[in-house]
Parts: structure tokens; sequence; C-alpha cells
């Protein structure tokens, strides 16, 4: 008989990177990370386990998918598999929703909403912890999708002490929100994985940047709990350019960054200047995603709009709820 579950998990972003693993079978981290969870980014995914099935397919956005990114699933499957002791295949069908071709797709909610799934449909009974392991072996960031608003990952030295937890901040994150500036990206496409792995072997900067991060967390830390926006704010500028430093210093050296998004950058400070606190950062990719207060929100995209034009921003509200099971 079949068995199927289907999640709902939302992608998150991160305000203290993660950026270079120890383990890379295990998806362990060199260092923990803190993001927070987005309303409006989300995967749905459904999963059914079937005796009759003799592979297993992935079906995107209503279209089969046949290409690296199942073989990538199929992998993961395996390790399902064998980890809940079935030998049963799955038909997959995931859907995104993000706002069209702005590139925002994410593995973070693939991952965690299929993980989700997968313990819905073989009736494992994990927990939230559990399951943030599980998503985490998908993609790394996706142990944080588990959880809604702020999130830490512990970085954890084996397969069970790495996974992510909710960091409480008294509902602060109803007042914030993330605004995207989707900026076009014509140069040759390095993934996070890839990355991030010559960069931690190969980075001048590499041991700076591990050398700064447990500070940035304990900071950012410490001014959630006294929702303290500008601190918090600073520390993770500071910590997204640090990451992106550490890849010009890789060899050879890379960035992810293209003009537009230094043009995006300058209008966050011009907003801070006219006394519009709101700071970015940046992730595998040129986009710039910037973190501001709700009461802030629309002078920045404004700003942004009368630049980049209205189709290329986006904002967000912070979610403050983790994965769901939904029908
Ligand atoms: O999200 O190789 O999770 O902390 O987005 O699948 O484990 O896609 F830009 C950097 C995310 C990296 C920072 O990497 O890598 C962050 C990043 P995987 P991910």
């Amino acid at each position: 008989m079949a068995k199927s579950g289907k999640a709902r998990a939302h992608t998150n972003i991160a305000l203290i990177k993660y950026w270079g693993k120890a383990d890379e079978q295990l998806i362990l981290p060199m260092n923990n990370s803190l993001s927070v969870s987005l309303e409006r980014f989300y995967t749905e995914t459904k999963v059914t386990f079937d005796e009759t099935y003799t592979e297993d397919k992935l079906v995107l956005n209503g279209v089969e998918v046949d290409d690296k990114e199942s073989a990538k699933i199929r992998k993961y499957m395996d390790m399902v598999r064998d980890k809940s002791n079935t030998s049963m295949f799955a038909y997959i069908e995931s859907d995104n929703y993000v706002p069209t071709a702005a590139g925002l797709a994410s593995s973070a909610s693939a991952y965690a909403a299929l993980a989700a799934a997968c313990n819905e449909a073989l009736q494992l009974n994990y927990s939230k912890r559990e399951l943030s392991k599980l998503a985490r072996r998908g993609s790394g960031s996706a142990s944080r999708s588990i959880f809604g608003g702020f999130v830490e990952w512990e970085k954890g030295y084996d397969d069970d002490s790495s996974y992510s937890f909710p960091i409480d901040a008294n509902n602060w994150e109803d007042e914030l929100a993330m605004i995207f500036v989707v900026i076009n990206n014509k140069s040759k496409k390095v993934s996070s994985r890839a990355g991030m792995s010559l960069t931690r072997e190969t980075s001048r900067f590499y041991q700076y940047w591990l050398d700064h991060v447990d500070e940035d967390i304990a900071n950012v830390k410490t001014a959630i709990a006294y929702k303290d926006f500008v601190g918090m704010g600073e520390i993770i500028e500071a910590n997204g350019l640090r990451m992106h430093a550490t890849n010009l210093g890789a060899q050879p050296p890379f960035s992810y960054l293209v003009a537009d998004s230094y043009q995006a950058m300058e209008i966050v400070h011009q907003c801070r200047e006219a006394g519009h606190p709101c700071y970015f950062t940046m992730d595998a990719g040129p986009n710039v995603k910037i973190l501001v207060e709700q009461k802030h929100k629309q002078y920045v995209i404004e700003q942004l709009e009368s630049y980049f034009g209205h189709d290329k921003i986006i904002a967000s509200d912070i979610t403050r709820s983790g994965v769901e099971i939904i029908e």
C-alpha cells in the first residue's frame, strides 16, 4: 500500500553565514550559523512511497526532472531508506513558491520539506531536532528551515550533534522584514557547494573568517535579546562581507558580487544616512537581501525601486512558523 506525506517549509536567509564544511559527506559545517525564515518563499513537497515503484521520480513545479538534481535527490532518498529500513522507492512532487523568475529558489526549503514529508509518509516520528539533522543531509542550510523565526545551526562534530534550534526573540520577528533586490547574473555560476569548498581549501582569508564567527553569533544573540536592530545590523552586514572576502582570497579568487550588487549596498548606506536603518547581506549569488524594520520598509523599497525598477524589488515578512504537515 502506498504511503504518502506532504509538508511545507519556508526558505531562510543566513544573517551569520555557513561557509565551509568539516565533513562533505555528512554535511557538517566548519562554523555555527544563524538565520531568519521568510514568510513569502517556501516549498511544498509531497512524497509517496510504494512497493510497486522501480525508481525514485521527481516532479518539480509540475515538470519531471531528470538531471543532476534528481541524481542528488536519489542519493538522498537512499540515505532516507537506509535510516528508516524501507526499500520502497518514492514519487516526489515538489512546488516552489517563489516570485517568478527571481532565481530565489532554495535547497533549504526543498530539503526541509522533503525531510518532513518522508517523516510523515514513513511514520518515523522524528522530533524537530531529528528532522533538522535529516534535512541537513540534503543541504546544510535546510537544517535551519525546519524552524521559523531566528534559528541557529549548531555545527556539532558528528551526524548526531549537528542540528538547528530556534532562538526566542519575543516576537521581534513580526517587526522585521527582508527586501530582496533581484540582480541579473551574467557571470558563470559557482554553486555554494563548490564555492565554499574551494574557499575552505585554498583561501588565505579563511582562518580569519573562522576566528570571528563565534563572536558574531554571540553578539547577534545579545542584540536579539535586547531587540537592538542597529547592533544586529552592524554585525550581520560585516559578517556577510567577510564571507565574500574569503572568496577573494581563494585560489583562484572569485566573487559572487557584481556592479549592481554594490549599487544596492550603496543605496542601503544612503537610506541609513537618511535616518532609515537597514542592513544588507548576500549569499552565493549577486542578489542583495536587506534586513529592515517594518516601519522603515516602505522608504527603503522606494529608494531601491527608483534605481532598480518595481519588478526587481520583493519584500517578505519573517515567518515564525517552521516546517508543517499539510494536506
Ligand atoms: O545559507 O552544500 O546550504 O548560511 O547561503 O547544500 O550544504 O546551499 F551563501 C552562502 C548555503 C550557503 C550561507 O549553502 O550548501 C548560508 C550560504 P550545501 P548550502
